[in-house]
């Protein structure tokens, strides 16, 4: 197709660019992280989502250069934002994983290399795998999960909620962050189901020993509601969009 052409060129032209969204702590609004996403612009067919070029980087292999190229392109500007000081040893950088990714014989030695190539510490980094990801092979995921534990680097389950994980599975799992799906987030105010459902989510979280981080926050009162239901962290236009790595750099000017 088309779409698959062009995106191997992209690849080729290293023509991908990253954005990046703050986390915040709901309690302070401190600034605590970052989530690396992907973004697509070309010329012919203009910005194109992730919602759709991931899939078809999923199917045809080329999610793995892809994958390469962000965790070098990411890692590099963590590398610089911390040796400039404008973030410090607290700030974790999440990196989204497809399962092709997180399956990858040696991945957690290879992501370790890359920590010890741009003097990150591996606590800084974080990966988010989607719950339903994780559920593919979940015997093989808690594997590899293991590993990257092992080597200091962190896990959280991506748009919680939404998969089917099995409690027996989670507690197995070496994760230290679930994150509550927006689809959750976007009712919690309005749809007394999607509030208990934040409610039930946090406190399993918790009792998993996990802290919560709530996607999707777009207004005040959903963030003091999710403070309410005692979630830790926020993610969500109310805070940030993705940002431009100059129009981060601005937000940490203003916001730390
Ligand atoms: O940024 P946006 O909300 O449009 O992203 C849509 C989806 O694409 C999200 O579910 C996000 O996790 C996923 N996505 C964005 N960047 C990456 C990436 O670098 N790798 C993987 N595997 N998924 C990504
Ligand atoms: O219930 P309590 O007084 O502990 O509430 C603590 C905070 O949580 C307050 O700021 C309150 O406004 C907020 N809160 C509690 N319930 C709701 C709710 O249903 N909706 C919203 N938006 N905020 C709530
Ligand atoms: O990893 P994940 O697929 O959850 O990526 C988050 C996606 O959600 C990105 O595509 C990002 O652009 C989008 N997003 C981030 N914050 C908000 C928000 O507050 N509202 C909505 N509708 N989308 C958001
Ligand atoms: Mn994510
Ligand atoms: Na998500």
């Amino acid at each position: 197709s088309q779409l698959l052409q062009q995106l191997r060129l992209a690849i080729q032209q290293q023509a991908l660019h990253l954005v990046y969204q703050p986390k915040v702590d709901l309690q302070t609004g401190q600034l605590l992280g970052a989530e690396a996403l992907m973004r697509w612009q070309n010329p012919l067919l203009g910005a194109i989502s992730p919602l759709e070029f991931i899939p078809l980087a999923e199917t045809t292999g080329l999610i793995l250069p892809m994958g390469e190229w962000l965790l070098d392109e990411s890692m590099q500007q963590l590398s610089q934002w911390r040796t400039q000081g404008i973030i410090d040893d607290s700030f974790v950088l999440a990196i989204n994983l497809s399962g092709s990714q997180l399956m990858q014989e040696g991945f957690a030695e290879q992501l370790l290399s890359r920590c010890l190539h741009w003097s990150i510490p591996p606590q800084v980094i974080q990966v988010e795998i989607t719950e339903s990801t994780l559920m593919i092979d979940i015997h093989k995921a808690i594997d590899q999960l293991n590993r990257l534990s092992e080597v200091g680097i962190s896990a959280a389950i991506d748009d919680f909620g939404t998969g089917y994980s099995s409690l027996a599975y989670l507690r197995q799992l070496p994760v230290q962050v679930l994150k509550i799906d927006r689809s959750f987030v976007t009712g919690i105010e309005n749809n007394v189901e999607d509030r208990r459902l934040a409610e039930t989510i946090t406190t399993l979280a918790h009792n998993l020993g996990c802290q919560v981080v709530a996607e999707g926050v777009e207004t005040e009162s959903q963030a003091r509601l999710l403070l309410h239901l005692k979630c830790e962290q926020g993610q969500g236009y109310y805070f940030s969009r993705p940002l431009s790595v100059v129009d981060f750099e601005h937000y940490t000017r203003t916001h730390t």
